[in-house]
């Protein structure tokens, strides 16, 4: 497999023809290749876009509909092999890759509907003889930097919404995963899409891209997912222009399960959050609170699901757990278990690197629970992105909000209680811009997704998602009773 750039509604080589491997982080083996573009091919990107604009943004948005249903439509045709692509370069597991593929798919449909919806205002002016409008338009060229966690739901969040609004675009794919958004990117282009409206540019280094984009007038709007440190490089280097960005960054978050919850449903939920992706998701459960009547009964459930968890190559049927992206990850997870090992924790299940046998040349990690974390621990404050779940009891509603709330991040939550009175209260004090009440799976199309503090701003989904692409122009028009 070979991804190459994609501008103007042409697949071509990177100027000068250099490419980069992409590696199977199950096996290290290379699987294919992508262009590696430079700062060249990211200004005829921008040149591609900027000249689709006038063309995109005067289609009719029921036409601009039609499309993103179509492009729906091919990703759907098209699953099985883009959800194969995925596995192969990121690791995850066939059915997860399935799952993230019908996810991203679900981007295309609700932002065609939302292509329809994007109504502006007619507010009473304030002289009967004056009309005043607000009218949405395009922000203009956006450009999408996503990582390699979900390398085609990522691209379609950022994607859809912008042709939907009128907006043409540059999508820059992480390293690890160019080969799954060239996939979506053609699916996208062969369901009609006219050429400049989606522009793909693949580096092996990211930088040239944004220097490129910084500093061209051209580009409106910077849509990013990835960690808190490049998100706020960004966000400098937006100063100069003083360009639109929009920031999904790193998370942290809580998972608290009060003693009256339903214990079978809260340590599902705990599974699917935490485990799924091998805990490389910006949204996962990183540190459980358990209420202390029922601290070890969960503790002991927890333990027992998290080392019956299978673990192995994402190809492989019944595999729940694949490999984490590459050897700085594992690096990273490892760092997190013996630090808090060290401060005190104690290992229930995991807490090793896997390299026998099958695991031998990919970076896998056991899934791993921790029982007693503390605040001087890392893995309290920093996200470890992989298959640990760090658990620790608390006694009252008051604690756990506080604990909850104890972190620079604040993308998103969860807890479990059987108390409607206290589900409200609870769901009202977290400072986190997602919550999932009685459930560890919160993610959807319909629904607006984004961060507080650290974990960024902008919500991409839902009715809210277009806004990031729009403009909202008031126009006053006075005196509209002469007649001449
Ligand atoms: O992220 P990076 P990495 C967190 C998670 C993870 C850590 C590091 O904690 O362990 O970040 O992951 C592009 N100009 N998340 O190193 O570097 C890069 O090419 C322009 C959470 O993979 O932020 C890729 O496309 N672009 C997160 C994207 O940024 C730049 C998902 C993300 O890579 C750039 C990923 C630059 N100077 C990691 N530097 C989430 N919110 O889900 C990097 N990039």
């Amino acid at each position: 497999m070979h991804a190459r750039l994609l501008i103007d509604g042409e697949w071509v080589e990177a100027d000068g023809g250099g490419r980069f491997d992409v590696c199977d982080p199950a096996t290290g083996a290379t699987v294919g290749s992508a262009a590696a573009g430079s700062e060249v091919d990211v200004r005829r990107a921008v040149d591609a876009a900027a000249a689709a604009l006038p063309g995109w943004r005067a289609t009719a948005a029921v036409d601009r509909s039609k499309i993103l249903r179509r492009a729906a439509a091919v990703v759907r045709e098209r699953a099985e092999q883009i959800a194969a692509t995925m596995t192969a370069e990121q690791g995850k597991p066939l059915a997860e890759s399935r799952g993230e593929v019908e996810y991203a798919a679900s981007f295309f449909d609700w932002f065609a509907g939302e292509a329809e919806r994007a109504y502006g205002q007619v507010v009473p002016a304030m002289n009967a003889a004056n009309r005043v409008l607000v009218l949405p338009q395009p922000v203009g060229v956006a450009a999408a930097i996503t990582p390699w966690n979900f390398p085609a739901a990522l691209v379609a969040r950022k994607l859809a919404p912008a042709m939907a609004a009128g907006c043409t675009s540059i999508v820059k794919p992480a390293e690890a995963t160019p080969l799954t958004a060239a996939a979506l990117l053609a699916a996208v282009t062969d369901a009609g899409t006219p050429p400049g409206v989606a522009n793909l540019v693949t580096l092996a280094d990211p930088r040239p891209f944004s220097a490129a984009i910084f500093a061209d007038q051209r580009v409106r709007k910077v849509s990013f997912t990835g960690s808190t440190e490049v998100g706020k490089h960004l966000i400098r280097m937006s100063a100069d222009q003083v360009k639109r960005v929009s920031l999904e960054l790193g998370g942290h978050a809580p998972y608290v399960v009060f003693a009256d919850a339903d214990l079978d449903q809260a340590v599902d939920g705990i599974m699917a959050s935490k485990f799924r992706n091998a805990g490389q998701t910006c949204v996962c459960a990183n540190r459980v609170y358990v209420q202390r009547p029922v601290y070890e009964q969960v503790l002991a459930m927890l333990a027992t699901r998290t080392a019956a968890l299978t673990v192995g190559r994402g190809t492989e049927p019944g595999v729940e757990i694949g490999p984490l992206i590459d050897a700085k990850a594992v690096e990273k997870v490892d760092a997190h278990v013996r630090d808090a090992v060290d401060k005190g924790a104690r290992l229930l299940a995991g807490g090793t690197r896997l390299t026998d046998g099958a695991f031998a040349e990919g970076s896998f990690y056991a899934p791993t629970v921790l029982d007693g974390i503390s605040p001087e621990m890392r893995i309290w404050t920093e996200e470890t992105f992989g298959p640990v779940a760090g658990v620790t009891a608390f006694d009252s509603e008051e604690e756990a909000i506080r604990l909850a709330n104890d972190s620079v991040y604040g993308l998103s939550a969860y807890f479990h209680t059987r108390d409607y009175a206290r589900l409200l209260r609870v769901a009202e004090q977290l400072e986190y811009g997602v919550v999932g009440a009685n459930t560890g799976i919160i993610s959807a199309a319909n629904v607006p997704f984004g961060g507080m503090k650290e974990s960024g701003y902008g919500r991409e989904g839902g009715s809210l998602g277009i806004d990031e692409y729009l403009e909202h122009k008031y126009v006053l028009v006075a005196d509209v009773s002469q007649t001449r």
